[in-house]
C-alpha cells in the first residue's frame, strides 16, 4: 500500500515529494483523495435522501478525507520519509464556513455519518462564494471581512448541469457543483451546490457590504447576508428559492433516470428540509409535479409522504415568516401554489395559529411544513417535549402522529479520530479498534475506571493538548497562558439565550474575590470563542466586555496568577479541532428551555471534559447517562423558567437590589477599571440591558452557577485521579452521541433508505 501510495503521490505532484512544495503537494493529496473517493461511488437503489439545507459547515476536508479513506497514518509517514510535515499542509487548506453554527455543522456530521453507513443520502445547498464572515477584534471590538474560501483547485467539482429558476420573473441558470462526500469504510455520495456563472465576488465592498439589489451578480456572494434591512431580507429569499428550484429539478431528474414516473416520487426520494429555510421546496415541488401534469390534489399527497421537516428552535425570530409582497415579488410563480395549500390547511382546522397565511398577510414557513410533510422532529428529547407542550401545542393535537424526537449527534471520525488522536489511540490500546464503527463499544472503558494507570494516562493526554493549545494561541494570538490552570471553555455562536454574559458576571466576581484576598481552589484559564451576527449590537458588547476584561486582569499581578480570559479570535471548525481536546469544564450555561440541543456540549464530552450546565437540550440526556455525579448541574428548570416567562413579572432590577454579589459584578461593567480599559458606549449598553431587561433570566442563576463552578474548581484542585475517572466516565458514555446513532433512528423512523 505504502509504495503504491508513495508512487500516486510522486504522480499527482509531477515530481519527487523531497521536491515539491507544500502547496503542490497538497493538490496532489487533493487528487488522490478524489480518485480514491471515486472508487466508493456506489449506484442507488430504492429511496434515496436528499437532505436539503442553506448551511454545510464542514470545516477542512483534506483530514478528514485521509481518515475516512483509511490513508491518513500512511499518508503522514510517506511525507514524514520526503522531510515534509502533514500539519503543514493541512495549514494550508482554507475552511469552508458554509455554515453559522449548530445547524450547518449538525448538516456536515449527517453527511459523514450517511456515507459512513453505507445509505444513499446527498445533501443540496448553496456555493457561497464567502463562508460565515472572519472574525477580527479592532480596538477591542468584533469587525467582519469577507471570507473567501474558493480557490483554484477548489474542491468542489464544477459539472455541466444548469437548471433554470425564475426569480423575479426572471430567467437565471443554477449550475450544479459536486463535492465528494466519503465516509469511513463506507460509500461516497455527494454534496450538491448550486450557483451562478454571474457571480461577482468584486461586487464587496467595504468589509462585508455590497450592493443588494443586484441579484445576477450577489445571490451567492454570502451565507446568509445582513436580514436587518429589506433589501437584505429579499436577498434571503432569492437564496433560498434558487437552492429549493434547482434542488427541486435534480431530484426529479435523477428520480426520473431511475425509472420513477413521478406519482411514485415517494418511493424514490425522502427530502429532510433543515429548519425553515428550504421550506419554498414543497410548494415549488408542486408545482413542477404539475408542470407534468399531476394534479393540485395528488401532488399534495406525493409531497406530504415524500418531505419531512426538522424544527431547530423555539426562538421567534427563527422561525421564518415572510410578509406576502415580498413573496409576490421573488416567486409570483408560487404564490398560488401556496394560496391553494393555505386554504387546504384551513379546511382541517380552524384554529388561527395553524394558517399559512395569516389575517396580516404573513406567510407562516413553518406552518406549511408541519401541514405538508410526514413528519416534524425535535433535535433532543426536552426540545421535542416543548414543542408538543407549548410551542406547537396546536399542530400536536391536529397531527400527533407527526411528531417524533431525534436527537442530535455528531461524527466520531472529525471530533475524535482527527481531533484528538492521542486520546483516539489510547482508546484503541484499551478497548480495540471497534469503537470507530460502532460507538457504543466505548462503554467498554467502563472496565478501567479505578485503573490508576489508565487514568493517568487520560490526565497527560489532557495536558498535553492543553500545551499544544497554548502554543497554537501563543502563534495566533500572542497571548501565553498556563497549561497547569483549569481550562473552562465555552465557544459557540454569541447570543444572549446561550449566556456569556452570565459567564462574564462569574468572572467579574471571581476577579472581585481575588482582589479581596480570597483566592480559588485552582488557577482558572476561561477561554471563548464566539461570533456574534453582524446587527447584533448587545451581542458585540457581551465580546467587548469580556476582552476589556481580560486586560483589567492581565494587568493586575495580584489576580492575574489566578485568572486568564482569552478570547479567541475567528472561532471556526478548524479552532474548535484545537480547542475541544484541551477543554477541562465545558461550559454549557444557556437557559434553560432555550437551546433545542447544542452539539458542542456532545463534543466535549466526547474528549473528556466534564459538563458545567442547565438542565437544557442535550445536555439533560447527557446527565442522565453519566449521572449527577459526574456532571455539574446547575439553574432554573425549564419548567421554572416557562412559568417565569408567562406570568411575565420578572425584573431583574429587583435582584441587582437585593443581592450584593450581583450588584457588585453589575456595577464593575462601568466602573473606573473597565472604562479605564473599555469602551463607555459598549459597556453602559451592555449594564443597562441587564439591568433593566435581561431577557434571558442571568440574574436568577447567578448564585448557582457560583457555587457549582466553584464545586468544580475545587474537585479539580483535591483530586486530579478522581477528575479523571470522571472524565473517563464520560467519555464511555458518549456513544449515543454519534450521528451514526442519530442517523440510524432518522432512517429507521423517517427515511427507509435503500427500500
Ligand atoms: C442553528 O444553528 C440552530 C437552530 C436554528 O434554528 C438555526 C440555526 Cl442557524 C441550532 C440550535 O440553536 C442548537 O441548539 C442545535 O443543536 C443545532 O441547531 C442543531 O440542531
Amino acid at each position: 500500500m505504502n509504495k503504491e501510495l508513495n508512487r500516486k503521490l510522486m504522480t499527482f505532484c509531477g515530481k519527487p515529494l523531497e521536491a515539491a512544495s507544500d502547496e503542490e503537494i497538497y493538490t496532489a493529496l487533493l487528487n488522490l483523495v478524489q480518485e480514491l473517493g471515486q472508487k466508493n461511488v456506489k449506484p442507488v437503489t430504492g429511496r434515496k435522501l436528499y437532505y436539503i439545507s442553506a448551511e454545510f459547515l464542514i470545516g477542512k476536508l483534506l483530514s478528514n478525507n485521509l481518515i475516512n479513506l483509511g490513508i491518513y497514518d500512511d499518508v503522514r509517514e510517506i511525507l514524514k520519509e520526503a522531510g515534509k510535515n502533514l500539519s503543514d499542509i493541512e495549514e494550508l487548506e482554507p475552511e469552508p464556513s458554509l455554515g453559522n453554527g449548530g445547524l450547518g455543522r449538525l448538516a456536515a456530521c449527517f453527511l459523514d455519518s450517511l456515507a459512513t453507513l453505507d445509505l444513499p443520502g446527498d445533501g443540496i445547498g448553496l456555493r457561497y462564494h464567502c463562508g460565515l464572515f472572519r472574525q477580527s477584534f479592532q480596538n477591542d471590538v468584533q469587525s467582519e471581512a469577507p471570507d473567501f474560501w474558493l480557490t483554484d483547485n477548489s474542491p468542489a467539482e464544477k459539472t455541466d448541469i444548469v437548471y433554470p429558476v425564475q426569480l423575479a420573473g426572471k430567467e437565471y441558470s443554477a449550475r450544479l457543483y459536486k463535492l465528494k462526500v466519503t465516509g469511513y469504510n463506507g460509500r461516497t455520495n455527494s454534496l450538491n451546490l448550486f450557483d451562478l456563472d454571474t457571480v461577482d465576488e468584486s461586487l464587496i465592498a467595504d468589509g462585508i457590504s455590497f450592493d443588494k439589489t443586484d441579484i445576477e451578480k450577489n445571490l451567492t456572494l454570502f451565507l446568509y447576508p445582513d436580514d436587518s434591512d429589506e433589501a437584505g431580507r429579499l436577498l434571503r429569499i432569492y437564496q433560498q428559492y434558487l437552492m429549493v428550484s434547482a434542488g427541486a429539478q435534480l431530484i426529479l431528474s435523477e428520480c426520473e433516470a431511475r425509472g420513477c414516473d413521478f406519482h411514485n416520487l415517494a418511493d424514490y426520494a425522502a427530502i429532510q428540509i433543515n429548519d425553515t429555510h428550504p421550506s419554498m421546496v414543497i410548494p415549488e415541488l408542486i408545482r413542477l409535479l404539475g408542470e407534468k401534469g399531476i394534479d393540485f390534489e395528488e401532488a399534495v399527497q406525493i409531497v406530504t409522504d415524500t418531505c419531512a421537516y426538522t424544527n431547530h428552535t423555539i426562538l421567534a425570530e427563527a422561525l421564518e415568516k415572510w410578509p406576502r409582497h415580498f413573496l409576490d415579488q421573488v416567486v409570483p410563480q408560487l404564490m398560488p401554489v401556496i394560496e391553494k395549500l393555505d386554504a387546504l390547511a384551513r379546511t382541517r382546522t380552524d384554529d388561527e395559529s395553524c394558517a399559512i397565511i395569516d389575517n396580516w398577510q404573513v406567510v407562516h414557513m413553518a406552518n406549511m411544513d408541519i401541514h405538508f410533510t410526514h413528519s416534524t422532529n425535535g433535535v433532543a428529547a426536552l426540545h421535542t417535549q416543548i414543542l408538543k407542550d407549548s410551542e406547537l401545542a396546536n399542530f400536536y393535537r391536529l397531527y400527533p402522529e407527526k411528531f417524533n424526537n431525534k436527537t442530535n449527534g455528531i461524527t466520531f471520525r472529525r471530533w475524535l479520530l482527527e481531533c484528538n488522536p492521542a486520546l483516539a489511540g489510547e482508546i484503541e490500546t484499551l478497548i480495540g479498534p471497534g469503537f470507530k464503527q460502532n460507538a457504543d463499544e466505548l462503554e467498554k472503558l467502563l472496565d478501567f475506571t479505578e485503573d490508576e494507570q489508565v487514568l493517568k494516562q487520560l490526565t497527560d493526554i489532557k495536558k498535553a493538548n492543553k500545551k499544544a493549545l497554548a502554543d497554537w494561541l501563543y502563534h495566533k494570538q500572542g497571548v501565553t497562558i498556563n497549561p497547569d490552570a483549569m481550562f473552562a471553555i465555552q465557544s459557540k455562536r454569541l447570543h444572549e439565550y446561550k449566556r456569556q454574559q452570565l459567564n462574564l458576571l462569574f468572572l467579574i466576581h471571581q476577579y472581585l474575590e481575588i482582589k479581596a484576598g480570597h483566592t480559588p481552589a485552582v488557577p482558572l484559564v476561561s477561554i471563548f470563542g464566539a461570533k456574534a451576527a453582524p446587527a447584533y449590537t448587545i451581542a458585540k458588547d457581551i465580546i467587548h466586555a469580556l476582552i476589556a476584561l481580560s486586560k483589567v486582569v492581565a494587568a493586575d499581578p495580584q489576580a492575574a496568577p489566578w485568572l486568564q480570559i482569552v478570547f479567541v479570535e475567528n472561532y471556526n471548525v478548524t479552532a474548535a479541532e484545537k480547542m475541544i481536546p484541551a477543554c477541562d469544564l465545558s461550559e454549557q450555561i444557556s437557559l434553560a428551555s432555550k437551546e433545542a440541543s447544542g452539539t458542542g456540549n456532545m463534543k466535549f464530552m466526547l474528549n473528556g471534559a466534564l459538563t458545567l450546565g442547565t438542565m437544557d437540550g442535550a445536555n439533560v440526556e447527557i446527565a442522565e447517562r453519566v449521572g449527577n455525579d459526574h456532571i455539574y448541574i446547575f439553574g432554573q428548570s425549564s419548567k421554572q423558567v416557562i412559568d417565569r416567562y408567562a406570568k411575565g413579572d420578572y425584573c431583574s432590577h429587583d435582584w441587582y437590589e437585593s443581592d450584593p454579589n450581583i450588584r457588585r459584578a453589575i456595577d464593575f461593567l462601568c466602573g473606573p477599571e473597565m472604562l479605564k480599559a473599555g469602551h463607555e458606549e459598549n459597556l453602559s449598553r451592555l449594564r443597562n440591558e441587564l439591568l433593566h431587561k435581561d431577557w434571558f433570566q442571568t440574574l436568577p442563576d447567578f448564585n448557582a452557577y457560583l457555587v457549582r463552578k466553584g464545586q468544580a474548581m475545587a474537585d479539580y484542585a483535591h483530586s486530579p485521579q478522581e477528575w479523571s475517572r470522571k472524565a473517563l466516565v464520560n467519555i464511555a458514555k458518549a456513544g449515543f452521541f454519534s450521528s451514526d446513532r442519530t442517523i440510524a433512528e432518522y432512517n429507521r423512523d423517517i427515511w427507509h433508505l435503500g427500500k
